[in-house]
């Protein structure tokens, strides 16, 4: 299985990492360490050195409560970093997190080879700009928006809405162009989800994973691992790996992390028990 991403070709004939790189002065996690642009692109280089096939550079923090971020700032933010890693690392694929029209062309004119949009390009104009850039495509799916998505997310059947949605803006993507090997999924893990919502798609994800889309999918460090282990979110490597590890062996595709290095030798584990097409 691969994934058309702009010039790549991206092999996911096994699982790969894609390294996170937060550029927002907000992040949850990184608490905005990275915003200047060369600590940006030199963490971005050191997760491609630990072993990252795709690096995912955000500019507008989607975690719980967060306000939304100007395009022009978003641009000022991400394609700096897009273009220095570009060039020092032209093998690599870039990701870029974004809902916005404007930041898809402009990231896609800068390299990048993926568009990563938490809200599955249904902005004005987004999947248009989209389909246009030749750029793979990740559709996650979320329950509201960032700002009240954890209020009381609510589902009869949490599987079935995701794998509907999903199969919707597929559907979408198709019938404005997007070739099939353009096209990957993701359930979204934390947005507008409550911890039983996340356990039951991940007990469910190989119902995900059957479907025609590679699954990507983001666990690294979020509440489903706090809460399950207690742990604050700088102390969450090892129940992020657990996931990692869960996921990938459900068939999952690409896993989102923060630890890269870590993540990396869990998939090569996963890789080698792992038998082709099971
Ligand atoms: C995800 C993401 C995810 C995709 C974030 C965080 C929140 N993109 N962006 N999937 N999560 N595709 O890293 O905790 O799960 S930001």
């Amino acid at each position: 299985m691969n994934l058309r991403c702009a010039g790549k070709t991206l092999d996911l004939s096994r699982p790969v990492v894609m390294g996170v790189l937060n550029v927002t002065p907000d992040s949850f996690s990184d608490g905005g360490r990275f915003l200047a642009v060369e600590s940006a692109v030199a963490h971005g280089l050191r997760l491609i050195g630990e072993g990252a096939a795709i690096l995912d550079i955000g500019g507008e923090s989607t975690r719980p409560g967060a306000a939304p971020v100007p395009p022009d700032e978003e641009i000022r933010r991400v394609l700096p970093v897009v273009e220095r890693i570009h060039e020092a690392a032209p093998d690599v694929i870039i990701s870029v997190d974004t809902s916005k029209p404007e930041v898809i062309r402009e990231a896609a004119a800068a390299g990048a080879g993926l568009l990563n949009d938490v809200r599955a390009f249904q902005e004005p104009s987004a999947l248009e700009a989209a389909a246009a850039s030749g750029c793979a495509l990740c559709l996650m799916h979320m329950q509201g928006d960032p700002r009240t998505m954890q209020r009381a997310p609510s589902y009869v059947d949490v599987v079935k809405e995701v794998k509907a949605f999903l199969a919707d803006r597929a559907q979408a993507c198709r019938a404005v162009g997007v070739a099939p090997e353009r096209i990957a999924i993701d359930p979204g893990f934390g947005f507008g989800k409550t911890l039983e919502h996340n356990l039951e798609l991940l007990r469910h994800l190989r119902e995900l994973v059957s479907g025609e889309w590679p699954v990507l999918v983001g666990l690294s460090r979020k509440s489903i691992v706090g809460t399950l282990t207690g742990r604050a979110a700088g102390e969450r490597l090892h129940g992020s790996v657990a996931l990692a590890v869960i996921a990938a062996m459900s068939g999952a595709r690409v896993i989102r992390a923060h630890d890269v290095a870590a993540t990396v030798d869990a998939l090569k584990v996963v890789a080698a028990v792992a038998v082709e097409g099971s």
